[in-house]
């Protein structure tokens, strides 16, 4: 056994409800789809276990209520994140337009020392449906949108087919991590062979 570092990333996933947050969670740390619509009320977080550039690195991964009247939080746990992590339906037009509202909200609430320079990342999700026919955003539209908004990265996903998801949050963890300035950092007893990943959740309802 041995004692290493870790350092916790806290990440804030948003959008409207329905466009598949939960899902894509699901995904990349349970490498779980259900068809199932249970509307998130509140947060919850589910962590993962990385190593990235050789640092140990735990993603704290908050999933939010996308409706309004299960966002009893506020945005007020948005404090201290290290990425946000924005998610539209590509089939739905309205959860693109609603992405400047999810992105000023972010700002207002965590209020970072310097706004222009928090790092977002941008998801396009369900681009399984309908082979991709019923499309409603084109991907250059969503790239447009990125680069107005300081080049946010973007991702066109699939929570049921697990495209792209790996890809995406392993971008998410890299960019929390070369952002966070004041390391929240913790010791760790652990056996000297690391796992893949290890998880965990918690529910701040
Ligand atoms: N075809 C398809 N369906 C998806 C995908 N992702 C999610 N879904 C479905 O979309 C519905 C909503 O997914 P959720 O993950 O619960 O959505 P959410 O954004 O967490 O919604 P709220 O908790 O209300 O904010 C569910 O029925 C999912 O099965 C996807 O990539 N493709
Ligand atoms: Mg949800």
């Amino acid at each position: 056994m041995a004692s290493r570092k870790r350092t916790l990333l806290k990440v804030i996933v948003l959008g409207d409800s329905g466009v598949g947050k939960t899902s894509l969670m699901n995904q990349y740390v349970n490498k779980k789809f259900s068809q199932q619509y249970k509307a998130t009320i509140g947060a919850d977080f589910l962590t993962k276990e990385l190593l990235i550039d050789e640092k140990l690195v735990t993603l704290q991964i908050w999933d939010t209520a996308g409706q309004e009247r299960f966002q009893s939080l506020g945005g007020a746990f948005y404090r201290g994140a290290d990425c946000c992590v924005l998610v539209y339906d590509v089939n739905v037009g309205r959860t693109f337009e609603t992405m400047d509202n999810w992105h000023d909200e972010f700002l207002k609430h965590a209020s970072p020392s310097d706004p222009t320079k928090f790092p977002f990342i941008l998801l396009g999700n369900k681009v399984d449906v309908d082979d991709g026919n019923s499309r409603a955003i084109s991907e250059k539209k969503a790239n447009d949108w990125c680069v107005s908004r300081s080049n946010i990265p973007y991702f066109e996903t699939s929570a049921k087919n697990d495209y792209n998801v790996d890809d995406a949050f392993h971008s998410v963890a890299k960019i929390a991590l070369h952002h966070e300035t004041n390391p929240d950092t913790y010791f760790q007893v652990i056996p000297e062979t690391l796992n893949d990943s290890e998880q965990s959740s918690g529910c701040a309802c």
